[in-house]
């Protein structure tokens, strides 16, 4: 019998491509544990290969460290066969149509995130509380966090959109969704009539910011909304498993 894998995942709280993995592991009904990275030093990664980006996410499966959210995701069915469902669809067709459609969450949508994550001070701020809130940082690295992480993080949104020459992050985001409204087309899941690693990216780039006022967008959409309660519920019975 296939034995159940042990698994680690290193992130920051509010990394949409973190998020992407959170989503993809709960789909599969498998269980992890995490640890929250310091974004500074990122002293809590394990040690990576020579040329792996220090970046997040990075997992830790049976001792075998694999980085970057696209391939943890296309690996997740090998490294567990016979978890609850598989995220890359067999058929060729719906098989291409998921994978182009999770590089389109990670070109299109990731990227407009930071925008209106730390669009005003008051988002700045609810942003620090929530990495604060989930980690287990000492006080020092909290108060960095808080201070640094809001102020560097708003200088990054600011150059993020003068780069795609783009005035109005809420705007981007509302592009987006037109979008993956219309991808959806009344089916049940973006990647097909099952869960796929497209789902798995899109619920978790959204996920990472259900508690800021952007999330709002999403609510107003219905069927993006019954799409969102349906990936919802599956992470939560694969949770539970
Ligand atoms: N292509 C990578 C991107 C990962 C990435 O950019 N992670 C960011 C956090 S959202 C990071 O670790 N940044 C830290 C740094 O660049 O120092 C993936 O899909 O995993």
């Amino acid at each position: 019998m296939e034995s159940t894998p042990q698994i680690t995942l290193y992130q920051f709280q509010l990394c949409p491509f973190c998020h992407k993995v959170r989503a993809a592991l709960e789909l599969k009904g498998l269980a992890y544990r995490m640890v929250e990275v310091a974004p500074g030093s990122k002293r809590e990664l394990p040690p990576l290969p020579e040329g792996a980006p220090r970046k997040v996410p990075v997992i830790q499966v049976d001792g075998e460290v694999i980085w970057d959210s696209t391939t943890i995701l296309m690996r997740l069915d090998d490294i567990a066969p016979s978890a609850a469902r598989r995220l890359l669809p067999q058929g060729g067709e719906e098989r291409a149509a998921a994978v182009t459609l999770e590089d389109w969450v990670d070109a299109n949508l990731i990227p407009s995130l930071p925008t209106v994550i730390y669009d005003t001070w008051a988002n700045a701020m609810r942003a620090a509380q929530i990495t604060a809130r989930e980690s287990n940082f000492t006080l020092l690295q909290s108060l960095k966090v808080r201070v640094g992480g809001s102020l560097i993080m708003r200088l990054i949104a600011k150059r993020i959109l003068k780069r795609v020459g783009r005035s109005d992050g809420h705007a981007w985001v509302r592009e987006c969704l037109d979008e993956v409204e219309a991808r959806l087309a009344g089916r049940a899941f973006v990647g097909g009539e099952a869960p796929s690693v497209a789902d798995a990216a899109l619920h978790g780039a959204l996920r990472c910011v259900e508690e800021f006022p952007v999330f709002s967008q999403v609510g107003e959409r219905p069927s993006l909304r019954a799409w969102y309660a349906r990936v919802s519920e599956l992470r939560a019975a694969g949770r539970r498993a």
